[in-house]
């Protein structure tokens, strides 16, 4: 999995952003840059594990700014989570575990710094899927207590960013 922050530029129809590399074609970014530049038509979904070998589905709301869970908890095993990005911009799923909302590690912009989680925390992510669509992510979980967020920065055409763990998208869910 990789350690990196999903930042997207909205602002991509600005001159000067066709600079930006595309997902999946990392090769020639320099090693310590640490965070990658996604246009805006990048996001598609990418399925994360097998739904259809899930033992648990959860259905998933993402819209501004919530993560919503059909249900807060769920036996160990393989969870389904099926998403539905209900609004008009992608968002991302990401899944931490033993790492309580309030004690995630913080970028200087208010993200969860991926990279300063504890070893083995970062469980995975379904990575960004455009706005009134689904995608689904499904994960091996054992028992404990889970973090469930969306870590994407936006920069708008204003300059402004939007950071929309900042914004509330994040909830917990716990695996017995
Ligand atoms: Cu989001």
């Amino acid at each position: 999995m990789r350690g990196t922050k999903t930042r997207w530029v909205l602002a991509a129809m600005a001159a000067g952003m066709l600079v930006f590399t595309a997902c999946g074609s990392s090769d020639s970014e320099e090693a310590d840059v640490d965070t990658e530049e996604h246009m805006i038509e990048d996001a598609k979904c990418e399925p994360y594990g097998v739904f259809s070998d899930s033992t648990t589905r959860i259905d998933v709301v993402l819209d501004d700014w919530v993560v919503d869970l059909s249900q807060p908890d769920a036996p160990a095993g393989l969870i389904g989570f099926a998403l539905d990005d209900q609004s008009e911009m992608p968002h991302e799923f990401v899944v931490v575990k033993g790492v309580t909302p309030t004690e995630l590690p913080l970028a200087d912009d208010g993200s969860l710094d991926e990279d300063a989680l504890p070893e083995g925390a970062l469980i995975g992510e379904v990575e960004p899927f455009p706005g009134g669509e689904t995608c689904e992510g499904t994960f091996e979980l054992t028992a404990g207590e889970y973090t469930l967020l969306c870590n994407i920065v936006e920069e708008n055409d204003d300059g402004t960013i939007d950071v929309h763990l900042k914004e509330g998208m994040v909830t917990t869910f716990t695996v017995t």
